[in-house]
């Protein structure tokens, strides 16, 4: 019988180990697997480890989305511009509490009129999911340092600094779920007027800088910035990509005077937290090595670039002049002029992020709401003609804009020619058709001596906005 026992624990102490180390062993091709094939893995040295291929797979929802939906909302939509009866003088809202130099104490209390009770998470992202937009960019933390979601690193948040209590972001993440949409985070990473520690608030603050000789106040460099870091702005993102589901990307803003290792550090949470969330440059200003960060650039901010780019970039811009609501801010942008944004930039291989500025009672105004259902109008006929296409291989043509897709040209024809012929550049391949995107109906054209595709068009076919004629080739595109 003692023997038998003996046995007995030798056996399963003997397939224990067996299982143990088979364990292991399928364990780590497991690992191996995932770091050859899967997706990129921070090395022990925290590099990003990463092929092309992987960066690719990483990036295709965002190239083929092309447009996206940047919303501004934080305490300074309560304020709407306007600070004890003066109006600000600078465009942005959310710029507020610098302009003033509003003392901390006072702007904290701001929280107390905030209270969204109108907010409908399922709203806002419908509205963008019918404005054709794939991703909405929030911000989660402006430079006020005010807290969209409830988070354990500062109570200066909406979940416990107002009467609202409830958490937006949370809401968002579940109805973008829903219906399908990414949801990504803008989170100001330098700029933190609420902080003595970070970058931005020298009235309240004025200590603790390091002022480099005839730089001005947004160079001046806050000697405890890691300190701010770790116990504020590095918690938080942790937060943002632990508490609310997969996150399509992070979008920092403004790096100011944050050195490469501070960048890095924000950059390598990331990758550790959701290895497939994209970040937008603003994460670092190039220094004097030129290097970029993250994984794809912006232009300047309402800054559509004047000729044909290559890479990803994305380019953030106004409806009006603000980003935060503004109640005197009227300048609204005409919707044509924002489909035709959309289709310029598509045209030169980038993406629009054209934000929206709510109201503090959760709110969207009518002005941007009837803009964005007239961009999902024509989005409706011709998304085909945005999504997924590349930049245009033509240089800017002179009465539209090219977007191109497989063995398909999209011609987007902004001033009609008076005649009713529209000249096509000209392309080497056989054309196999050449229609109007709106109804498919076939367009006869002829080819000119020196190759141009002569188009005759129908008056009646006319968009206000663009109107979209592909013309389809046989083989791949020779010019
Ligand atoms: O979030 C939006 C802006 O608040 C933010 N980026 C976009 C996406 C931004 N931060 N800084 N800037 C844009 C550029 C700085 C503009 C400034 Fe000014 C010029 C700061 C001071 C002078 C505009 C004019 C704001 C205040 C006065």
């Amino acid at each position: 019988m003692a023997l038998l026992k003996r046995m007995s624990k030798r056996v399963v102490l003997l397939v224990l180990a067996f299982i143990m180390a088979f364990g292991a062993a399928s364990c780590t091709t497991i690992m191996a697997i995932t770091k050859e094939q899967g997706q990129g893995y921070l090395d022990a040295d925290g590099n990003w480890i990463e092929t092309k291929q992987q960066k690719d797979t990483r990036m295709a929802w965002w190239r083929e989305a092309r447009f996206g939906m940047f919303i501004h909302w934080g305490l300074y939509a309560v304020t709407a511009g306007e600070w004890k009866g003066k109006w600000q003088k600078n465009k942005y809202s959310e710029w507020i509490q610098i302009h003033f130099k509003i003392p901390v104490e006072e702007y904290e209390k701001l929280a107390d009129k905030l209270n969204p009770v109108k907010f409908d998470a399922e709203e806002w992202v419908k509205l963008a999911k019918d404005a054709g937009m794939k991703y909405i960019v929030i911000t989660s933390k402006h430079h006020d340092g005010f807290a969209m979601f409830g988070s354990k690193a500062s109570r200066f948040n909406i979940v416990d600094a107002t009467d609202f209590g409830r958490d937006p972001m949370k809401e968002l993440a579940a109805a973008c779920q829903k219906y399908g949409l990414k949801l990504c985070f803008y989170y100001s990473q330098s700029q933190d007027w609420h902080e003595p520690d970070a970058i931005g608030n020298f009235w309240d603050f004025p200590d603790g800088f390091e002022k480099k000789p005839g730089t001005k106040w947004r160079k001046w460099v806050r000697t405890d910035f890691e300190k701010y870091m770790a116990r504020k702005a590095k918690p938080q993102v942790r937060e943002l990509l632990t508490n609310y589901g997969p996150i399509g990307l992070i979008w920092y803003d403004t790096p100011m005077t944050i050195t490469k290792s501070q960048a890095t550090e924000f950059v390598n949470l990331v990758r550790e937290l959701q290895p497939k969330c994209l970040i937008n440059s603003r994460i670092y200003a190039r220094g004097k090595d030129r290097e970029v960060m993250g994984d794809y650039g912006s232009t300047g901010d309402n800054r559509i670039p004047g000729t044909r780019r290559v890479g990803d970039w994305e380019m953030p811009g106004t409806i009006n002049d603000t980003w935060g609501y503004r109640r005197d801010d009227h300048n609204w942008k005409s919707s044509k002029k924002l489909i035709r944004n959309l289709i310029n930039i598509a045209s030169m291989g980038g993406n629009y992020l054209l934000n929206i500025g709510p109201k503090a009672d959760g709110t969207i105004g009518q002005s941007s709401v009837d803009r964005l259902r007239a961009i999902g109008e024509w989005m409706k006929v011709n998304d085909e003609s945005i999504y997924g296409t590349v930049n245009s291989p033509f240089d800017k043509l002179a009465w539209g804009r090219c977007t191109a897709k497989s063995n398909k040209l999209y011609f987007h024809v902004f001033d009609w020619p008076t005649d009713g012929k529209l000249e096509v550049p000209a392309i080497k391949n056989k054309i196999k058709k050449a229609y109007l995107l709106a109804n498919k109906k076939n367009l006869k054209f002829a080819k000119s001596d020196d190759g141009k595709i002569i188009l005759n068009v129908p008056e009646d076919a006319i968009d206000e906005a663009a109107t979209v004629i592909v013309v389809e080739f046989k083989g791949e595109l020779d010019l």
